[in-house]
């Protein structure tokens, strides 16, 4: 890489650190940049703090091999990536201030011809608002930096492939920076680069997420309804998805995880008059949720009422998706956190066959609890739990993640 030497990434979390292995492994100079000490020393060491497939290996390389730094301080570059998380605050309005902190710690650093990009995901013109704020600090550089817009879109356990080989939207606020922008992508992603400006590239990683939120409530609204009509949502979808043009997702217990489940909220935000489906999916998505809290809390009772004695209620799957060890929004998490806040006196199996243990649930091997357990909630669909046999008429199996039809 001849123009680009040394690339600042701000943010060592599930995108920038491989980010900045991937970078780094193309030899060059890469200063990776946490506000957490603890990983930084871990990174520095050449280990990772995150669970993400390959990304051990690519990162204790990087670091061996002196191309990647890590460090609690920013330090001079050709390049500055902002790779910090963007929450969204109780009102659901998006939080953008991780954003305009790690700019805060780079403005002094930048200098004519440098390259600014954010990968963050932002609320539209998010992008334009940094480089007004950025020109107002440093107003001798006006119009001498190049400032872009580039969302990441992997998905979490395929992510070292995934930011090699998915095709980029990149957008810079004037030609010149998607460009620049344009040529620093190629240097180490395979997937085709496309080009367009800042707004539109913002208002493109929210529609993704916002389109996979809408159809995933099409398919759990679909599920609702097919409880009280008496038929088998699972073979509905399987039959309605052979019409050439139609394609149902699975409904679940729920949408979670730190994207889907956050970016449509910052369309809505924005939009509160004119985003009326994309609101409704959010809602219908988290109803989801509470839904089958109280479809097991019911079961609960109807058992007790006839059988005279309290259920064992085992939880299957305690992740925010299949076959991931990862926690964060969990609907299968609310959904024991709700259902155990109830009831003091039952027995409650919890089983979460991607973890070890868990901090305020004790967890039960899944075979146990499918043999001790008279209600069994399949909350997650992971692999393990397809080995399990199917009819079993002593016992109650309530299946929200389709584990028993796919
Ligand atoms: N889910 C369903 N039914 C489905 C598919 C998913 O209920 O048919 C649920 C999952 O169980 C989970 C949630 O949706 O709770 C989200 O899972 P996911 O696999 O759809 O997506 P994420 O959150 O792991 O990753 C998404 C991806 N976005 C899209 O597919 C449009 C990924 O490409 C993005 O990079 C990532 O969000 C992100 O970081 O924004």
């Amino acid at each position: 890489m001849t123009e680009l030497n040394k690339v600042t990434i701000l943010g060592l979390g599930y995108i920038g650190l491989p980010t900045a292995a991937l970078i780094a492994g193309k030899k060059v100079k890469v200063n990776g940049v946490d506000i957490n000490e603890q990983v930084v020393e871990t990174i520095n060491q050449g280990k990772i703090h995150i669970i993400e497939p390959d990304l051990d290996i690519a990162v204790k390389d990087a670091v061996l091999s002196g191309f990647l730094t890590a460090s609690t301080k920013a330090y001079e570059a050709d390049c500055y990536l902002i790779v910090v998380p963007t929450p969204f605050k109780e009102n659901h309005e998006p939080d953008i201030s991780f954003i305009y902190a790690a700019t805060e710690s780079i403005i002094s650093l930048l200098k004519p011809g440098d390259l600014y990009i954010i990968e963050s995901t932002s609320p539209v013109g998010t992008t334009e608002r940094i480089r007004d704020f950025i020109y107002e600090r440093r107003p001798e550089l006006k119009d001498q930096l190049f400032i872009a817009y580039c969302p990441e879109r992997v998905l979490p356990g395929n992510v070292m492939f995934e930011l090699k080989h998915n095709d980029r939207v990149i957008g810079g606020v004037d030609e010149k920076a998607t460009r620049k922008a344009m040529r620093f992508y190629s240097y180490f992603v395979h997937g085709e680069l496309h080009a367009t400006n800042s707004r539109t590239a913002e208002m493109c990683k929210l529609t993704e997420n916002s389109s996979r939120d809408v159809q995933i409530a099409f398919a759990n609204e679909l599920s609702i309804i097919c409880d009280k009509a008496g038929i088998d949502v699972w073979e509905l979808i399987r039959l309605a998805n052979k019409h050439p043009r139609v394609n149902i997702l699975q409904p679940g217990c729920g949408v979670g995880g730190h994207c889907i489940a956050v970016d449509p909220w910052f369309i809505v935000s924005d939009y509160p008059m004119e985003s009326k489906i994309i609101g409704n999916a959010r809602e219908v998505n988290n109803y989801k949720s509470f839904w089958c809290a109280e479809k097991i809390q019911n079961m609960k009772l109807e058992f007790e009422l006839k059988n005279g004695r309290k259920p064992v209620v085992a939880f299957m799957g305690l992740s925010f998706k299949a076959n991931i060890d990862d926690l964060r929004e969990s609907p299968a998490k609310y959904i024991v956190q709700r259902v155990l806040q109830s009831d003091n006196n039952s027995e409650f199996l919890i089983v979460e066959p991607n973890i070890k243990e868990h901090a305020l649930y004790k967890l039960t091997n899944y075979q146990d609890a499918y043999q001790r357990a008279d209600i069994i909630a399949f909350l997650v669909a992971h692999n393990e739990f397809k080995s399990l046999p199917t009819a079993q008429p002593d016992k109650i199996i309530l299946d929200f993640c389709g584990i028993l039809n796919n």
